[in-house]
């Protein structure tokens, strides 16, 4: 097939990377239906997709990945700047020249008995001026059909690029290589963790994958563009590229304001993009679930796109009671991966609010399920297009972005930190999204899970540089001249009480805590000054049904002890990492929070 451009750069690239991969075939993708059905239909010929029961789930397919690719892996996830200061304490520093010549020795021959995709995809709509277009080079169609959901894909990108348009080149192999005659046979490919990589170039706007056919490692304008790569560009730009929700938040007075909310992964942020309100008269539509880019507007407003055109959501835990918007997303167009499958061929997960019909229950490894184990991955997902969720927001393909009022940051904390405070000033807003702290979940593989890690702006697997300059950029932005700054909260719905249950019953009645933080926006909210910052009056936030006033109590409670002993923990075991990046802004508010505490 002739190539559908005349992008010089783009075709050398696509010449040079196909002389090293050396695949059996080269194809544009177009983005079309067909283009779509032939994916899937490659992935049944090789046995790695499963037909889900026409009727119940409409053109919906379910894979099962390799038991070792089911996440990310933090640890083999490398920025590739120039001086390891560039990348800083939390990332994986390696030379550029280093890794190019250890990837291009497992790059070489890796695509032999397969074809090479070449895909063209806008992050955000095509042809806007914010949208940022990616090239990602695979060998899975698999990855092909789920970026057909997640971007905007096909020749409207190739006609905004025209012949010499900036685009962020993107690379990845699966990392096996089939012999002649040989096919997957339904073992999905992969690598073995120690020859996955996952490599940014930050100052070439460059990545590099291999090894990995799953979500964040494989889907490169996710995670890898449109933040690692984004938060470089944004750094250098004056703006945010962040891991936030995006959400639209209306009053009964039909007032509307518009939410973003950083929360680190799996901790809640498809959940609270679609919430729905258990009070009366308020309503929240959704813009995007994962990934906020925020500009100043020349009103002064801090304005977001989701650059995203698809939701790649956990199943587990996902039902009509705590999110009936992502069940109706998910009802038809719908890649599972990792989930179990029903004997009536369909889709069943741990915690989707019913038990599976009757007969054999097949897990997320193949097996039948023996009720020992979970059927459902931990991190298994589902990836949905946008335009199926019945909440999506009439402004989400708005090129012009939605105002954001209100960011909030959040984490699963099972102690000390409250339902809710609100930051001071943006200062101190900064320092609250620099101390994140939240329990590890199964979203990454390498990471202890359970245990509570420091996941500043929910951004520590996704910073493209070093946190420390992070931080600083945080800080100048909320010095822009003539910025309209929204105001800062904390959130956690995650709080447990003594017997180890969750206080807040979570989901839909986190709109209580939304309605308190509009009030705050509008200036009409009931609040008191407390040592950690602006919190609701007692009886600001009304309590939700069967929830006690101890309870209620606890969750708004500053506990000093707690807190002294957490402001420890970030001065000895956080800030003191990043050295003479840590901006003195932030110490200074460590050192008065501690002083406000201790008085
Ligand atoms: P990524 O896609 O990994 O970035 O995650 P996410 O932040 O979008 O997480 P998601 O909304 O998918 O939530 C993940 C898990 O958190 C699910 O198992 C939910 O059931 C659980 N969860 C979400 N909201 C709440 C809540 O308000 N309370 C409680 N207790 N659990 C919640
Ligand atoms: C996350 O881990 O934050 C995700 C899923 O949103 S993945 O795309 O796999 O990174
Ligand atoms: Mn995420």
């Amino acid at each position: 097939m002739s190539a559908p451009t005349s992008h010089a750069k783009l075709l050398n690239w696509v010449d040079e990377i196909a002389q090293m991969v050396t695949p059996d075939a080269i194809q544009w993708c177009d983005g079309s239906q067909g283009e779509y059905d032939r994916m899937i239909q490659l992935a049944l010929d090789a046995g790695l997709a499963t037909p889900l029961d026409p009727v119940k789930r409409p053109n919906s397919y379910l894979f099962r990945s390799d038991p070792s690719d089911v996440a990310r892996v933090e640890n083999r996830t490398y920025i590739a700047s120039t001086s390891p200061d560039n990348a800083g304490p939390t990332n994986n520093w390696i030379d550029p020249e280093v890794l190019k010549t250890t990837m291009r020795g497992l790059y070489k021959g890796c695509m032999a008995g397969r074809t090479l995709f070449v895909i063209p995809f806008s992050m955000g709509p095509v042809g806007s001026p914010i949208a940022k277009i990616g090239v990602e080079i695979t060998d899975s169609p698999y990855v092909v059909a789920n970026m057909h959901i997640m971007t905007r894909v096909g020749s409207g990108v190739l006609k905004v690029l025209g012949t010499d348009g900036e685009f962020v080149p993107c690379l990845h192999s699966v990392g096996k290589p089939l012999a002649s005659g040989e096919a997957d046979n339904g073992v999905w490919p992969c690598a073995p963790l120690d020859l996955k990589y996952i490599s940014h170039f930050p100052e070439e706007r460059m990545i590099w994958a291999y090894g990995s056919g799953y979500g964040g490692n494989a889907l490169l304008g996710k995670k890898c563009l449109a933040l690692r790569i984004a938060s470089v560009q944004a750094r250098d730009e004056g703006w945010l590229a962040e891991h936030m929700l995006i959400l639209k938040l209306t009053s009964p007075q039909g007032k509307v304001r518009f939410v973003a909310a950083a929360f680190p992964s799996a901790c809640g942020k498809t959940n609270l993009a679609m919430l729905v309100p258990t009070i009366a008269g308020w309503t929240v539509e959704t813009v995007g679930d994962d990934i906020a880019w925020m500009k100043f507007g020349a009103d002064g407003q801090l304005y977001a796109i989701n650059p995203e055109a698809g939701f790649f959501g956990v199943a587990p835990g996902t039902s009509m009671k705590s999110n009936p918007n992502a069940m109706k997303a998910i009802e038809r167009d719908t890649i599972f991966t990792n989930v179990a499958l029903t004997s009536d061929g369909d889709v069943w997960w741990e915690g989707i609010g019913y038990d599976p019909p009757s007969g054999e229950v097949v897990d997320w490894k193949g097996k039948s399920w023996q009720r020992t184990e979970a059927a459902a991955h931990a991190n298994s997902r589902f990836t949905a297009r946008a335009k199926n969720c019945p909440a999506i927001a009439a402004e989400w393909q708005d090129p012009a972005g939605v105002p954001i009022s209100a960011i909030l940051f959040g984490g699963r904390r099972p102690g000390t930190i409250p339902l809710i405070h609100q930051a001071r000033s943006w200062q101190h807003g900064v320092f609250l999204g620099s101390i994140v702290g939240s329990e590890v979940t199964a979203a990454a593989l390498d990471v202890q899970a359970g245990t509570v890690r420091r996941d500043p702006f929910a951004m520590l697997p996704f910073c493209g540089y070093h946190m420390g300059d992070y931080f600083a950029h945080w800080l100048r932005i909320g010095e822009t001249p003539g910025a309209k700054l929204p105001k800062i909260f904390c959130v956690n719905w995650f709080r447990k009480g003594a017997d180890g249950k969750f206080l807040w019953p979570g989901y839909g009645e986190n709109s209580r805590v939304l309605k308190w933080v509009f009030e705050q926006c509008e200036g009409t909210g009931q609040s008191i000054e407390t040592p950690i910052g602006i919190m609701p009056a007692p009886g600001a936030i009304d309590a939700p049904v069967g929830l006690t006033n101890a309870a209620m109590a606890e969750l708004l409670d500053v506990n000093r002890a707690g807190w002294l002993q957490e402001l420890d923990d970030v001065r000895t075991k956080h800030y003191n990492k990043f050295g003479d990046k840590l901006p003195s802004a932030l110490v200074a508010e460590l050192d008065a929070l501690q002083a406000r505490l201790a008085a």
